[in-house]
C-alpha cells in the first residue's frame, strides 16, 4: 500500500518506517503524503496505542532529497506549507505517544521530524545535524519552535547556526534523547520502549501531550484551567478507573486504552 514507507503493527505499537535506505530516507513529496497518512491511520486506530518513528538503513533521515530541488526555482514557503508543515501538523495532533526511534543520522527536515515526536531512544550510532545552514537554509518543519523548547535557546541556536553534528553520546547529555542504546539491540529495545508505552492509559497519554505542548503556549491561569478540563476528560475514562482498584487492591493495573 505504501511505497516510501514501510507501516506495521505489533502488540498495539504501530512501527512507521522510512523506506529509502539508498538515498538515507531523505524526504520527497511521496513520502510526505504516506507519513501524513500512516499517522492518521495509527491515530484512528484504538488497536494503536503507541507509534515508532524510524528509517530502514544507516540513516534515520537526511532531510529533503536535495535531488529533488537542485537547479530548480522552487517557492520554499509554498514548499513548506503543502509538505512539511502538515506532515508536523499531523505528528503534533496525533494524541497518542509517538517515538523517534534514531537509528541513524537525522539531519535537517529528518531532525526536526523527530524533534516533533515526542521521545527520542537513539542508537549509538545515531547522529543529530541542522544541516541547513550548510546550505544556506533555516531550520524548517518546526526546528525553530521545537529545537529550543527541548535543549534551550542557547544550544538550539549554537546546533542550528553551526551546523555542527552532535553524536548519540551528546544528544543524551544535552536532553535531545532519552535513552541511547547499543546498536547491536536497538531495534528491539526501542520497540520495547514503544510496546511498554502501548500499556499504558493512552487517553491519559493524549491528554498529556495536548495538555503539555498547550501549555508551552499560555499563561498560568490558562494552563491551569486547561489542565482541569483534561482532568475532567481523563477522570471519566475506565482505564482511571482501574487505576484507582488496582491500586487499593495492590496488583498492577490493566489498562486498555479506553
Ligand atoms: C542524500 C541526502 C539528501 C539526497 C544524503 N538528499 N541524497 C525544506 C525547504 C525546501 C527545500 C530544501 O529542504 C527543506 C528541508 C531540508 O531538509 S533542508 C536540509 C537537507 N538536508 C541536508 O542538507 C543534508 C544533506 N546530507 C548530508 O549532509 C549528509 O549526507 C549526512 C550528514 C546526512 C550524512 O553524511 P554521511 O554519513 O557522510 O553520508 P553521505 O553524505 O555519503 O550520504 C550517503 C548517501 O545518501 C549519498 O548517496 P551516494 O549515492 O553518494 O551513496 C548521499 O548523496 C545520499 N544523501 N543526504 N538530503
Amino acid at each position: 500500500m505504501y511505497e516510501t514507507i514501510q507501516y506495521e503493527v505489533m502488540d498495539g505499537v504501530a512501527v512507521i518506517r522510512m523506506n529509502r535506505p539508498e538515498k538515507f530516507n531523505a524526504f520527497t513529496e511521496q513520502m510526505h503524503k504516506e507519513i501524513i497518512s500512516a499517522f492518521k491511520q495509527a491515530n484512528k486506530d484504538h488497536n494503536i496505542r503507541s507509534i515508532m518513528l524510524t528509517g530502514a538503513g544507516r540513516a534515520f533521515n537526511a532531510g529533503q532529497d536535495l535531488s529533488d530541488v537542485k537547479g530548480e526555482t522552487i517557492d520554499y514557503g509554498g514548499f513548506l506549507r503543502d509538505r512539511y508543515n502538515p506532515m508536523i501538523m499531523q505528528i503534533q495532533q496525533t494524541e497518542k505517544p509517538i517515538i523517534a526511534a534514531v537509528n541513524g543520522v537525522a539531519a535537517g527536515a529528518g531532525m526536526s521530524i523527530a524533534l516533533a515526536c515526542d521521545i527520542r531512544v537513539a542508537s549509538q550510532k545515531a547522529s543529530f545535524v541542522n544541516a541547513f545552514v550548510g546550505i544556506g537554509l533555516v531550520p524548517d518543519s518546526g526546528g525553530c519552535y521545537f529545537l529550543p523548547r527541548i535543549v534551550g535557546m542557547g544550544k538550539a541556536l549554537e546546533l542550528a547556526m553551526t551546523g555542527e553534528k552532535v553524536s548519540a553520546e551528546e544528544a543524551y547529555r544535552i536532553g535531545l534523547v532519552s535513552k541511547v542504546f547499543a546498536p547491536e539491540t536497538f531495534e528491539e529495545e526501542a520497540f520495547a520502549y514503544a510496546s511498554k508505552l502501548a500499556t499504558l492509559p493512552t487517553k491519559a497519554i493524549g491528554l498529556i501531550k495536548r495538555t503539555m505542548y498547550k501549555g508551552m503556549n499560555m499563561n498560568l491561569s490558562e494552563t491551569l484551567e486547561y489542565e482541569a478540563f483534561a482532568q475532567e476528560a481523563a477522570g471519566n475514562t475506565r482505564d482511571h478507573k482501574e487505576g484507582i482498584q488496582a491500586f487499593l487492591e495492590k496488583r498492577t493495573p490493566d489498562f486498555t486504552g479506553q
